[in-house]
């Protein structure tokens, strides 16, 4: 049932522990929220704006969105994807669309098998037995690719089950892959990349949480967008800031400052939204540069 009562405060959904719990609260402390714990510990109350928490298990986010009783939730991908299908199959209302990538908590669902078998395409898996905590992806898979296996359905612990006999092989969650490795098994097919997101519905609220939600969303662009700055700093001969500017990795202008005493030299200062390498400095001071320093950004206002 959807609710479809205006209320005046945003309820985000986050997990309340596990994988994603830090992260999301790190996320919306960065966006400048503060709540104060109820006893409970499943609802805070939003003191630095009109913007409350429910901390719930990750599976019942996309539910909390589908509902109206949450305007917001940071889930993984995998989660929302799965129930997604779900709802669709069933004729249910869509649990939330993925509103930003937010780039942390990746990992990939993915074919396991075991370490004998070699893998070389879908049909191989024709007449298996593939256990899984994502029934509903990995049936969409297999639909696609035209493969008739059987989808064993394990809520956790989806990795001893080609020990225990109970499926041939798995499809589950991978980050580093040492899960794999320590239970005999390698990596063959990915299903889908995940990360965490935020998620919501569509359809912006027509209430005053629209404008939270907006407003919301443009801080934890800023936060992001931050995550991933650094401030370059270093000197170099004037002929050579082209070669330079053009090693620095989505670099905004950069300023040039004077420096006294050696008129032909400057000082540059650069905001580069990416990954800054030993490689990209390496390549900078073969260009000529030298003090170069790589320092974080805390914020931006552009
Ligand atoms: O209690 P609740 O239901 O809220 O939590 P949960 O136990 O269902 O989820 P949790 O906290 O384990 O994971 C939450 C989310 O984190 C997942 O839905 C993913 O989006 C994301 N995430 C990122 C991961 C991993 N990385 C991950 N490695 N979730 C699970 N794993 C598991 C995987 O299932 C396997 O058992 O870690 C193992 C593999 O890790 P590696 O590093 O050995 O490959
Ligand atoms: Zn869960």
């Amino acid at each position: 049932m959807t609710t479809t009562k205006t209320r005046d405060r945003l309820r985000i959904a986050i997990q309340k522990s596990g994988r994603m719990a830090d992260v999301s609260q790190d996320l919306l402390a960065r966006c400048g929220l503060k709540f104060r714990q109820s006893r409970d510990k499943l609802f805070c109350f939003g003191e630095s704006m009109p913007i409350d928490l429910l901390l719930v298990r990750d599976d019942d986010i996309p539910g909390l969105i589908a509902q109206g009783v949450a305007d917001l939730g940071i889930v993984g991908r995998n989660v929302l994807a799965e129930q997604a299908l779900v709802a669709r199959a069933n004729g249910e209302a869509a649990p939330g669309v993925e509103l930003r990538p937010l780039n942390t908590s990746r990992c990939r669902l993915s074919i396991a098998l075991p370490q004998e078998m070699n893998y070389e395409n879908p049909q191989q898996l024709q007449g298996l037995r593939i256990a899984t905590s994502y029934p509903a992806l990995l049936a969409d898979w297999l639909a696609r690719n035209g493969v008739a296996a059987k989808v064993v359905f394990l809520a956790g612990s989806v990795e001893i089950a080609p020990r225990l006999g109970t499926a041939d092989l798995i499809c589950d969650l991978v980050s580093s892959g040492a899960t794999l490795t320590a239970n005999q098994l390698k990596e063959a097919v990915v299903l889908l990349d995940s990360e965490a997101v935020i998620a919501g519905p569509e359809e912006v609220p027509l209430d005053e949480r629209g404008e939270l939600r907006e407003l919301l969303l443009r801080r934890i662009d800023g936060v992001i967008q931050v995550r991933e700055s650094k401030l370059v700093m270093l000197h170099a001969a004037r002929s050579a800031i082209e070669t330079i500017r053009a090693i620095l990795p989505n670099a905004q202008t950069p300023t040039l400052l004077p420096i006294e005493g050696s008129p032909d030299r400057v000082a540059l200062q650069a905001v580069c939204y990416g990954a800054v390498t030993w490689t990209h400095l390496e390549d900078m001071k073969r260009a000529g540069a030298s003090q170069l320093l790589v320092l974080p950004v805390e914020k931006i206002l552009a």
